[in-house]
């Protein structure tokens, strides 16, 4: 073919392809945006219970503290895998998909993740007791079909999360999180770079060729303190395969070894992030059963205004384990403060922003 024409038909292509943007691109366009202003506050499991209720509707803790829902919701599917009507933390898949479509119409920011059990065991996600896992489910592993099969029940649920008007509603799926790690069966001492990476392109690969345009997809490793360039390329899914990087980041020891290590983290992937053009967040972060009422607002903030990062997604609050604020907890009122902070940005502050 003639070099003009080929060159025509290049600069063709790419601008129908930049304009038929799928969902996932636009919900890309609109954290970018987002992401100018401030960054969300989320958080994980909100509608479902809080430190004095369970299951009623239109409840949240972080919407009785400071008087506005989350920008960001998360869900996880775990269980969805085995056909289970609740997932691992015993909320009906049902009602899981109502309130994402909730949260979707009134104008917020939907992430899911998935803690699948282990394919190998039986066992859940935290069943580390055996290093095949990984292998047993990529081809010709003795669990291969079983995995298919666990791949097409995330599928169908996902393909069933529509809107009002039967269009695909965006998300931020991020699955096999954590992967530092050694506490899941897809952890660092689990398998070998290869397999990891097996198992992130066989997911990716069968959701996207069922059609799930609207997943933005989320690599998110668990905070480290030592990255270096070349071992966070190891396990990185690559630059076409990851649309955000995200890290799971709590205090568990000390403050300062807290913000150290957090610090260090941040810095290195808000520059990888930046340097080729991805999106950066904290996808999971809090201080279990907030021990220090100050934490909000002494300790977080400051670290997170460093970064640009897009949002902070609090873990759930579970009686026994919460991550996130509520009006009978102590930290309550530098909650508060944390909200009055212009570049936090909750619902009402993001839910206009296309
Ligand atoms: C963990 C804990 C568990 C929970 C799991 C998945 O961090 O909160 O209790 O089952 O997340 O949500």
């Amino acid at each position: 073919m003639n070099k003009g024409i080929v060159i025509f038909i290049t600069i063709f292509m790419t601008t129908i392809g930049l304009q038929a943007k799928t969902p996932a691109q636009k919900l890309f366009k609109r954290l970018a945006k987002i992401q100018k202003k401030g960054y969300m506050m989320g958080h994980q499991d909100d509608p479902f219970y809080g430190l004095t209720w369970e299951w009623d509707e239109g409840r949240s803790d972080v919407l009785a503290t400071v008087g506005d829902y989350p920008a960001v919701m998360g869900f996880d599917l775990g269980g969805i895998e085995v056909g289970d009507k609740k997932n691992l933390d015993s909320v009906p898949f049902t009602r899981i998909r109502q309130e994402i479509i909730n949260h979707h119409e009134r104008g917020g920011i939907i992430t899911i993740s998935w803690h699948p059990r282990n394919p190998l065991t039986g066992g859940t996600a935290w069943d580390v007791s055996s290093k095949e896992v990984v292998k047993s489910i990529l081809s010709g592993g003795s669990q291969y079909d079983k995995f298919q099969q666990w791949m097409e029940r995330v599928s169908t649920f996902l393909l069933s999360l529509k809107d009002r008007k039967d269009k695909p509603i965006p998300i931020i799926f991020r699955p096999w999180h954590e992967n530092n790690g050694s506490w899941f069966w897809w952890g660092q001492e689990l398998c070998t770079d290869e397999e990891f990476h097996g198992l992130w392109n066989m997911l990716q690969d069968k959701l996207n060729a069922d059609g799930l345009s609207n997943l933005l997809w989320s690599y998110s490793p668990n905070l480290d303190g030592n990255w270096t360039e070349q071992r966070f390329l190891e396990r990185y899914p690559g630059n076409d395969r990851v649309s955000l990087i995200g890290e799971d980041a709590y205090q568990w020891g000390t403050e300062e070894d807290f913000i150290s290590q957090a610090t260090k983290d941040l810095d290195f992937i808000g520059n990888f992030a930046q340097k080729n053009c991805k999106l950066f967040a904290l996808t999971e972060c809090g201080y279990r059963n907030i021990p220090d009422a100050t934490w909000w607002t002494r300790v977080l903030k400051p670290v997170m205004d460093k970064y640009r990062i897009c949002y902070f997604l609090l873990w759930r609050n579970y009686k026994k384990e919460y991550f996130g604020p509520a009006p009978t907890q102590e930290g309550a009122d530098d909650f508060r403060a944390l909200y009055k902070a212009s570049n936090t940005l909750f619902l009402r502050d993001i839910r206009l922003t296309k």
